[in-house]
């Protein structure tokens, strides 16, 4: 029997020199030295051994299997070494490639215009007031002094809604009303940012849907030159320190007297272009000194109160400082357009 365990022994290492790859590698290792393979097999017949000879078929059956097992496990290290370096050869790495770039997402250009305008203005002490989109005629335009039939509701072409008396806000005007209510009797500085929307054709310059940045400031003895001064220094945090500006008389029902405040051209530094059509100025923004009518209905006595208030259009002045020449990209979600901010 020990002859029969040698001869299975010389011809289990031959079979397995001769396996070339995992599975039947693996399979050499059942029919072996498995529960069911050939030195398992051979070892149960040592009943039919006499006594005398068990010890020594014993220790024999014990050094074959730990020889075989050697030679599996060393089989096995140099197949494993050879499927690497075969899948080495065969997906070749090239190293030295450059990896590949993830895109980024950035805020959209109005965004970064609006934060940058707030920033400005919590530096002045201003802090943000928010009110809601769908307001009242109420708030949107009789609260603001523009009554049922005056003539300036035609300076805002309104989106109704289903419901009567409720329509899209066409400006952030009535946030005044809201946050005078909010406050009253104490002083107030806030801006009010805002969607706001107008049933206007649509053009370059104009869009149906469009930010506004109102402001608001009341408390005793506020005059027009704090208007001037602080709506300048605002202009030139934005625009540039040397930047030169100019107040117009302009009409706004709400704020007596009211104006509009223009900044050098920013684009040929007020030498006259195609962008302020040869003027060198550039329209940023409505304001005026607060309508006592407009402080009645917001809770304050205009013999004792004063205030401005200011609105101006973040997509237009991104327009200016960056140069955009139509303001129906801002909302076309063309990706060239917004990946160049
Ligand atoms: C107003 O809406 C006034 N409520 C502003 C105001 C507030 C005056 C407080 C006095 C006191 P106006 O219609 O001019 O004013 O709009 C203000 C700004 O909003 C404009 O200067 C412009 O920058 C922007 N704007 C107006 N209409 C559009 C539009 N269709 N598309 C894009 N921006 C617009």
């Amino acid at each position: 029997m020990i002859e029969q365990l040698d001869q299975l022994y010389q011809d289990a290492l031959t079979t397995l020199e001769t396996a070339a790859s995992t599975a039947v590698l693996e399979a050499w290792y059942r029919d072996t030295l498995g529960r069911k393979g050939s030195v398992q097999l051979l070892t149960r017949q040592v009943g039919g051994l006499s006594p005398e000879e068990r010890p020594a078929f014993g220790k024999r059956v014990n050094e074959v299997k730990e020889a075989l097992q050697q030679a599996y496990d060393g089989r096995a290290e140099h197949l494993k070494l050879a499927e690497i370096e075969a899948a080495i050869a065969r997906d070749t790495l090239d190293v030295t490639l450059p990896g590949r770039s993830t895109t980024h997402g950035n805020l959209h250009v109005a965004t970064k215009t609006l934060r940058e305008i707030y920033k400005i203005w919590a530096d002045m002490g201003f802090q943000v007031f928010r009110s809601r989109d769908v307001e009242t005629d109420e708030y949107n335009f009789e609260l603001l002094n523009i009554p049922q039939h005056h003539p300036a509701r035609d300076m805002w072409d309104t989106f109704h809604t289903l419901t009567p008396g409720v329509i899209l806000r066409t400006h952030t005007s009535p946030g005044q009303i809201h946050a005078m209510r909010t406050y009253a009797p104490e002083a107030i500085r806030v801006i009010l940012p805002g969607m706001c929307y107008r049933y206007e054709q649509i053009t370059a310059r104009s869009e149906i849907q469009f930010h506004q940045v109102e402001g608001l400031a009341v408390g005793k003895n506020i005059t027009f030159a704090d208007l001037k001064g602080t709506l300048t220094s605002f202009a030139r945090r934005m625009f540039g320190e040397q930047r030169k500006v100019r107040f117009r008389a302009n009409y706004f029902p709400f704020t007596e007297p009211s104006a509009e405040m223009d900044v050098e051209c920013i684009l040929c530094n007020g030498n006259g272009c195609n962008v302020c059509k040869h003027s060198g100025w550039l329209e940023i923004l409505g304001c005026g000194m607060v309508h006592p009518n407009v402080f009645r209905n917001g809770g304050y006595d205009p013999e004792e109160y004063s205030g401005y208030a200011f609105g101006m259009g973040p997509e237009r002045i991104a327009m200016l400082k960056y140069g955009i020449e139509d303001i129906r990209y801002f909302w076309g979600n063309d990706l060239r357009f917004l990946e160049q901010f």
